[in-house]
């Protein structure tokens, strides 16, 4: 399967595209079944919603030990982290041979996973949960260019109330100053030309199986969830083989896997 000229040429203007249907309905819930026993275990590596919030930018740009150091019975998951090694289900799904050729033609080189950064399933728990703030990915991340695109699988229905992604189109390749941004490299909602620039936002309700793919520098926010079920989706990221982590980063020190 690959995409339309059309299609690639809205990946390529917005930053972002979502192929709707596109995990067959068992797989997901086949993939759902296993995370819920992880989450119910609270296996590590996991991160929680106190390490998401207050971990600082130092600690994300370096960390290589995802364990949480909370209490396990009382933390709230945010991610389960390193994916790819917990299971053949995940292993599988990122490593699935149907958005290859998706993926062949967004990176326009062969893709290579990278299993440093999101390489996790991300949760919204019911009612404890907090909102994702503007961002790009690629700022905690070390490489030698921008070639990295994530893969997010919505694993049940994704919408305002739960959280799901909004994204500002065409940001990934615009330029900003660094008053744009404020703590922890987060885009500030309170600078007069980001004001402007966010009202351009579009947001992407999915429904399981639906998939978005989007590019390292897009600038994405998500709210919290504010309904009584947890929202649960898979994001892995690639990167075109001629992109190269950045020596002794942390981005370096985790195994990537071709993907021929
Ligand atoms: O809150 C969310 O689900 C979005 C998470 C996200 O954008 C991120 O971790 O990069």
């Amino acid at each position: 399967m690959t995409l339309t000229q059309q299609q690639l040429a809205e990946f390529n203007k917005n930053g972002f595209l979502v192929l709707h249907n596109f995990l067959e309905k068992e797989v997901c819930q086949a993939i759902l079944a296993r995370t819920l026993t992880h989450l119910e275990h609270k296996i590590e590596p996991i991160e929680s919603e106190s390490d998401y919030s207050g971990k600082s930018e130092k600690y994300r740009t370096h960390v290589i030990d995802y364990s949480s150091i909370e209490d396990k019975q009382s933390l709230t998951v945010r991610r389960l982290r390193q994916v790819y090694d917990r299971d053949i289900l995940f292993k599988n799904w990122m490593e699935n041979e149907k958005i290859r050729p998706i993926l062949k033609q967004v990176l326009e080189d062969e893709v290579v996973l990278t299993t440093a950064h999101h390489n996790s399933i991300m949760t919204k728990a019911p009612m404890q949960s907090t909102a994702t703030s503007w961002h790009q990915d690629r700022r905690y991340w070390s490489y030698s260019d921008n070639n990295l695109v994530s893969v997010w699988l919505a694993l049940g229905e994704e919408n305002s109330e739960n959280g799901a992604l909004e994204f500002i189109p065409a940001s990934h390749k615009m330029s900003f100053s660094k008053e744009q941004f404020g703590e922890k490299e987060y885009f500030r909602e309170d600078n007069e030309k980001n004001i402007s620039l966010i009202k351009t936002k579009k947001r992407t309700n999915l429904k399981a199986g639906d998939v978005v793919l989007f590019h390292c520098k897009l600038l994405h926010r998500a709210n919290k969830n504010s309904t009584q079920k947890a929202k649960i989706s898979f994001v892995y990221t690639v990167k075109g083989q001629k992109t190269k982590a950045l020596h002794a980063s942390r981005s370096a020190q985790y195994k990537e896997i071709f993907l021929p």
